[in-house]
């Protein structure tokens, strides 16, 4: 990201009320549109996916999520609640997974393995 880009995306997140977020991770800027729209959009309803890669050192976990009502069917980095959850996710697994609303549901709160 060059910064002129990173300065853009500073002002725009602090126009949205989104200041501290601007570290968070994405692999889809788009992502960032329905969340400072409606952040009660982002519920702790259960979402699918498939478990991509898992960084112990940087507290990540990468998921292919499934399409969602506002958003479609892509691959985004979640910071873990508990780094515990990094120990149990393994890369190939089907989950479902809720993630906290009020970080624009870029947080994994938690998992389960489904068949
Ligand atoms: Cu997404």
């Amino acid at each position: 990201m060059t910064r002129t880009t990173y300065s853009v995306l500073i002002l725009a997140l602090a126009a949205a009320g989104f200041s501290t977020q601007v570290s968070a991770q994405m692999d889809h800027s788009t992502h960032t549109m329905p969340i400072a729209a409606k952040p009660a959009a982002a519920s702790s309803a259960m979402e699918e996916g498939v478990v991509k890669k898992i960084d112990k050192a940087g507290g990540k976990v990468s998921i292919a999520h499934a399409a969602q009502p506002s958003m479609p069917a892509m691959t985004m980095v979640y910071r873990v609640k508990d780094a515990a959850l990094l120990d149990k996710l393994q890369a190939g697994q089907k989950i479902r997974f809720s993630t906290d609303p009020a970080d624009g549901g870029m947080t994994l709160l938690r998992f389960e393995v489904s068949q």
